[in-house]
């Protein structure tokens, strides 16, 4: 008989309310649900293939270790697992010390409860200073300017896309990834009903993306050049007299006459060429986002992994800023989540701000990010001998390998460790190189909540999904691996009894924490979230939710399947602050240094002509791992490269035909696609793809294997303040092969 699950979607950052069609046992149809009070019945392809990814005979349903001598697999229990851990990895860190170990979060993570609440506990148990994840390929550098400018990692404003008037997106391209640091389900529909009110969307991208096609204004920008944009737009807003904090930001907004000092190069005219885009243009721009009743700027990765990422990311905010918009709907504002976290609370904005660089990378010196070092660092770290070598590395949820930059470099540095472990649904081209991968529960085999992503919304809302099925016979929760790890590398034992241990550690610890917050003893608050049984990651969802600042728990989300909504986003300033002066730092120092040291000067570039290479995404990918999927994957090869038609004629390149594609670092052969939709002088390939590797267990995969991009780029090239990779407007011959 068939029976509906309400769920939420953990494939990407929109959260959209899925109807899961079950007969006990297998998925029989997934669609929108039309009573999610968020997404409304929205869906996108993914969303629909969550029904192959669960049935993927690929996925492993087993521990398995791998025989080195011969590279073969043999499927092995958990306590065969744990215990093969135990037994050569911690003789190995006894040896050489923690930092020989080297941890790698993926961004699947970012969608899951279990790895939200235990990651940081393994982290913790590891005890290593090589602490990685998928962020420093991705939104570390707007994690470093709201650090600087609001007091923390997760102080990151809002696009207020339901009630604004003018929305001026650059790097993003919704159409396809359905938003990002920007939960927003229905982007699209949320994009039409902006402009059918009247209101206008511009976007700055160097490809004519479809949400450019579906905008009212398509912006050509040349890669890497949107630090120039913005700080002439901001440059105009001066000179012309634009610029409007408004009463509600007068009082809490330092260092706008350092911003209008660091600005005074970047006229229109000083711009112009280097970003492509007219004078006219730059100063309509501005003109318009200062004349909107409301407007909200809004950068996504395009603005992050390039060579002025930080810059870029910063200037977002400024602009939001200097017109007023942060802040007050319509403009960008803040979240409060109702599982709370580091910025709810009243504090009157002030807090301990952020330090960067409080460590620095073996070999070459890089900073430290909010605890991580920068993915550019791993392949050196591995390969350089002397103290303080990575030679294990953990991978939890990460395809390192496909997803980060001088990929054949890191397949290689991996083939050298000693010893690798991997939580991981799939056999593929970076857990190939494990000794023992631990595979996760299928989705819908666990329970649901969106602790970062709820965050990140565009409204106030709060969704549980409990799991639909029971885990299969011999698997064991992602929730019980992370908490077995941690007591492993704690050195407390592998059993099955480390489970509890390290979960009872967790709980004990944030309920001495939390409890005051509500009035209750610790006692009283760990009997309360306790009843029932309730244990692992719905007990401290239970806990955070009771101390967040709705007071809600987790019965009250098991009454509401299709969510609880809390509201638009309000105003909260200043109490959402934690910046040191309790103010919004508009100039902070690293930032106006960077300005000062790097991009005033870039201005004197020469354009050489020559070729860029951006990415691009398709609403059918997942970054590397949903190519497993046929529903996903069918239809004519994706992985192309995109190449404007007079450039193409110039090169000599033929639709269809391959081209060879160098960069400093690597060169691929991929087939050429001649489309205007981009801009002349630069090329795209889509990254997530190569999937040829041998001893990959992807049949799906493997046929439609494409070339990885990140051959392509270099792990020499990373935005300073923040070290995320460039990877973004790298430069590139090409040519027909
Ligand atoms: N050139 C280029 N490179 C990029 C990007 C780009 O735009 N251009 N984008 C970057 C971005 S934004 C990101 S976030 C990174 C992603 O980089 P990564 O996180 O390193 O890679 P993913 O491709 O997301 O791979 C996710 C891994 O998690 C596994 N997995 C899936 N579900 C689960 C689960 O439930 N549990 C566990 N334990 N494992 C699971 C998959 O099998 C896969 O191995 O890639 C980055 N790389
Ligand atoms: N279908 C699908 N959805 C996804 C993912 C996926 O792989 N597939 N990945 C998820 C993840 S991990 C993330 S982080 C998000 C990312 O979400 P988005 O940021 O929306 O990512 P993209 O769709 O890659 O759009 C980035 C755009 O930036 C443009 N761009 C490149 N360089 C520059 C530049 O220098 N300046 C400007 N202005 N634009 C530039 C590219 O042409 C591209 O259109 O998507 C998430 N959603
Ligand atoms: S848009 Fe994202 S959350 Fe919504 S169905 Fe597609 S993959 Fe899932
Ligand atoms: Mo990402």
């Amino acid at each position: 008989m068939t029976q509906i699950a309400f769920r939420t979607c953990p494939l990407c950052e929109a959260t959209c309310g899925l109807e899961i069609h079950h007969d006990g046992e297998r998925v029989t149809l997934v669609r929108g649900d039309r009573d999610d009070v968020f997404s409304h019945g929205f869906i996108c392809p993914k969303g629909s293939a969550l029904k192959d990814l669960e049935h993927d005979p690929d996925r492993l349903r087993s521990p398995r270790i791998r025989d080195r001598a011969t590279d073969t697999w043999r499927d092995v229990t958990w306590d065969e697992a744990f215990a093969h851990i135990d037994a050569h990895l911690m003789p190995l860190l006894a040896t050489h010390g923690r930092d020989a170990l080297a941890v790698y979060m993926g961004n699947p993570s970012a969608h899951n409860l279990a790895a939200l609440i235990y990651n940081r506990v393994v982290n913790q148990a590891a005890g290593t200073h090589n602490v990685y994840s998928a962020s420093t390929v991705d939104q570390m550098p707007k994690q470093v300017s709201a650090g600087l400018m609001f007091g923390t990692a997760l102080s990151i404003p809002i696009a207020d896309i339901d009630r604004t008037d003018y929305l001026l997106m650059l790097g993003a391209n919704p159409y396809a990834s359905n938003g990002s640091l920007m939960t927003c389900p229905d982007f699209p529909g949320r994009l039409q009903a902006l402009r059918a009110r009247g209101g206008k969307v511009v976007v700055v991208d160097p490809r004519r993306t479809k949400t450019a096609d579906e905008s009212d204004e398509w912006v050509a920008i040349v890669p890497g050049t949107d630090a120039h944009l913005l700080l002439a737009m901001a440059n105009v807003l001066f000179a012309d007299g634009l610029v409007a904090l408004g009463d509600h930001l007068e009082p809490v907004v330092d260092g706008v006459d350092d911003v209008r000092a660091l600005v005074a190069a970047f006229t229109p005219e000083a711009v112009a060429s280097i970003t492509g885009i007219e004078v006219a243009t730059i100063r309509r721009l501005a003109h318009e986002l200062a004349a909107a009743p409301t407007a909200a700027v809004y950068g996504r990765i395009g603005t992050c992994t390039q060579e002025f990422g930080t810059v870029a990311s910063w200037a977002v905010d400024v602009l939001n800023v200097l017109t007023g918009n942060l802040d007050r709907p319509g403009g960008a504002l803040f979240n409060l989540p109702a599982s709370g976290g580091a910025n709810v609370g009243q504090t009157g904005g002030v807090g301990r701000g952020v330090r960067f660089g409080r460590r620095e990378s073996r070999v070459r010196g890089l900073g430290e990010v909010f605890g991580e070092i920068p993915v550019v660092c791993l392949a050196e770290e591995i390969e350089t001998p002397g103290d303080g070598q990575i030679r294990a590395m953990l991978t939890v949820a990460g395809n390192p390998v496909v997803s980060n930059p001088d990929s054949l470099r890191l397949d290689a540095a991996f083939d050298t460790l000693d010893f690798m472990v991997s939580v991981d649904i799939y056999l593929n081209e970076t857990t190939r190189h494990a000794d023992v991968i631990l595979p996760a529960e299928p989705v819908l085999a666990r329970g649901h909540y969106d602790l970062a992503l709820r965050s990140l919304a565009v409204r106030n809302v709060a969704t549980y999904s409990p799991p639909v099925f029971d885990v299969e016979p011999g698997m064991q929760r992602e929730w019980e691996t992370l908490c077995r790890l941690a007591g492993v590398l704690q050195g407390l034992g592998s059993g099955v009894d480390m489970i509890e241990t390290v979960d009872e550690f967790v709980v004990r610890g944030l309920v001495e924490k939390s409890a005051p917050r509500i009035g209750m003893t610790a006692d009283e608050l760990y009997a309360t979230i306790s009843a029932g049984g309730r244990r692992g990651p719905e007990r401290i969802l239970d806990l955070m939710l009771r101390t967040g600042p709705y007071g809600l728990s987790l019965d009250d989300l098991l009454a509401n399947p299709h969510g609880i909504d809390l509201g638009p986003l309000e105003p909260r300033l200043p109490d959402v602050l934690r910046t040191p002066s309790g103010r919004v730092e508009l100039a902070p120092e690293i930032i106006a240094a960077d300005v000062r040291d790097r991009l005033v000067p870039s201005l004197s570039r020469e354009r050489n002509g020559g070729f860029v290479l951006v990415g691009r995404r398709d609403l059918r990918s997942n970054n590397s791992w949903m190519h497993n999927v046929r529903v996903l994957v069918k239809g004519k090869p994706r992985c192309t490269l995109h190449v404007h038609p007079s450039d193409a004629e110039r090169l000599g390149l033929e639709n269809g035909k391959l081209a060879r594609v160098a960069s400093k670092t690597g060169e691929v052969e991929i087939a050429v696609e001649i489309t205007d939709a981009i801009r002349t002088g630069v090329v795209s390939i889509p990254h997530g793809w190569g999937h040829g590797a041998d001893g990959m267990q992807m049949a799906i995969a493997r046929e439609n294997a494409g070339v990885n991009s990140n051959i392509l780029a270099s792990t020499d090239d990373y935005d300073p303040l923040s070290g995320n990779a460039i990877l973004s407007g790298i430069p590139v011959e090409v040519a027909p092969a």
